[in-house]
């Protein structure tokens, strides 16, 4: 035990020592195509909703292959050229309400985390990986659980099909992924990708994707309206303001990952960033945005860019006309020269919790 002594006049107040170590990195295999990890949530992965989307997008590529026994990182195609498992749609939901909905943004320094994931056959060269990540309470469960129970509920295994499209419980935010194998044209660049499979994939090795878990026909139909469809709210009208484009160069320091591609989690920074800056334009202070809570984050990509290419974002918002705090919003991300979309992306807040 060791003492404060940062209050010279105040009585010593003992200080804990930090709860032994967590197994940061342990990980076991959890039935077909699943595994669960321990996870201490280190700087890398806090603050910034594209920092925590990264460290998905980590957990996604171990998980597929561990599912899939490939080396994803290394992958190459029949002609040798290198194969990326690019990201096609990704769906974030948070559990809970109020000031107690586990938010990617709550996530702090040392937070012991439970997360399950399993991989599934998604057909056309792609995998689906479905994490649920939940807040644990001690190192080994100190709340009389195991941590696992709250991910997934006592009523429900991980695998069962008829859990796989609950929405997230209190105290747990799910994740699912769809990734696509891809590699670039004969032209090189980052705007032709195309559909390639690695030597030595082997999707028979992953189970096959429950029908619900299928975001194509979503993403499909936001390719055309540019938004979700999203039919219960439907009805709330745009908010009033400038529709607020953002022009954005794609910077070279910051937005390219390292494969030379447009990061998949630079376009949640890009798209929260438009989102902000129209937050601005209608008055919206930066306490408050910050206090927003995030029920729902979601994005299909539909192409990639090369680093010379300017974007241009486009947010619509729409407010819930029984709760002015509840807003939506739908961001397009396109390539100004042409006019190609990029990306669908839409955020659901709440403000103030409740
Ligand atoms: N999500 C789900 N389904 C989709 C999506 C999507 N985003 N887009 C299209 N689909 C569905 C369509 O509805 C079609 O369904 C089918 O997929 C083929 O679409 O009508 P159906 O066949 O039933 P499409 O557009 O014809 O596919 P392709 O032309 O083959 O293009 C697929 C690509 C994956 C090549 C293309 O969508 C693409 O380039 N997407 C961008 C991927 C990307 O750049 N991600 C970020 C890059 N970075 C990373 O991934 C990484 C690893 N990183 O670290 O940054």
């Amino acid at each position: 035990m060791s003492l404060d002594t940062t209050a010279p006049h105040a009585p010593p107040v003992p200080v804990q020592p930090a709860a032994r170590p967590y197994p940061h990195t342990g990980v076991t295999p959890s039935g077909p195509g699943g595994l669960r990890r321990s996870v201490v949530a280190d700087p890398g992965m806090c603050g910034p909703l594209a920092s925590f989307v990264a460290r998905v997008g980590d957990w996604t590529w171990d998980a597929v292959g561990r599912a899939a026994d490939l080396d994803v990182c290394g992958a190459r195609g029949a002609d040798g050229d290198p194969c990326y498992l690019s990201f096609h749609h990704l769906r974030l939901r948070t559990g809970g309400v109020g000031r107690d909905r586990a938010e990617p943004r709550r996530v702090t320094f040392g937070d012991r985390l439970d997360l399950r994931s399993r991989c599934y056959d998604a057909g056309r060269l792609s995998v689906l990986t479905s994490h649920r990540l939940a807040f644990a309470t001690g190192a080994d469960g100190a709340d009389g659980t195991d941590g696992a129970d709250r991910a997934d509920g006592a009523d429900g295994a991980v695998g069962d099909p008829d859990d796989e499209t609950r929405a997230p419980h209190p105290g747990s935010l799910r994740v699912d992924v769809l990734n696509t194998w891809v590699t670039r044209g004969e032209h090189g660049g980052n705007a032709g990708l195309l559909r390639r499979p690695p030597v030595g994939y082997d999707r028979t090795l992953l189970p096959s994707r429950p029908d619900a878990l299928d975001p194509t026909l979503d993403c499909r139909a936001a390719r055309t309206a540019l938004a979700f469809p999203d039919p219960a709210r439907a009805h709330w009208p745009v908010a009033p303001g400038p529709a607020a484009a953002v022009d954005h160069e794609i910077d070279p320091v910051s937005d390219v990952n390292g494969a030379g591609l447009l990061y998949f989690a630079t376009y949640v920074t890009l798209a929260e960033r438009a989102l902000y800056r129209q937050w601005r334009e209608r008055g919206g202070s930066r306490g408050d945005f910050a206090a927003r809570a995030l029920c729902e984050a979601r994005i299909s990509y539909f192409g990639n860019a090369d680093p010379d290419t300017v974007l241009r974002l486009v947010p619509v918002t729409r407010t819930d006309p029984a709760e002015p705090g509840y807003e939506k919003t739908d961001v397009t991300i396109r390539d100004v020269t042409d006019g190609r979309l990029l990306a669908v992306a839409l955020f659901r807040h709440r403000f103030p919790p409740a």
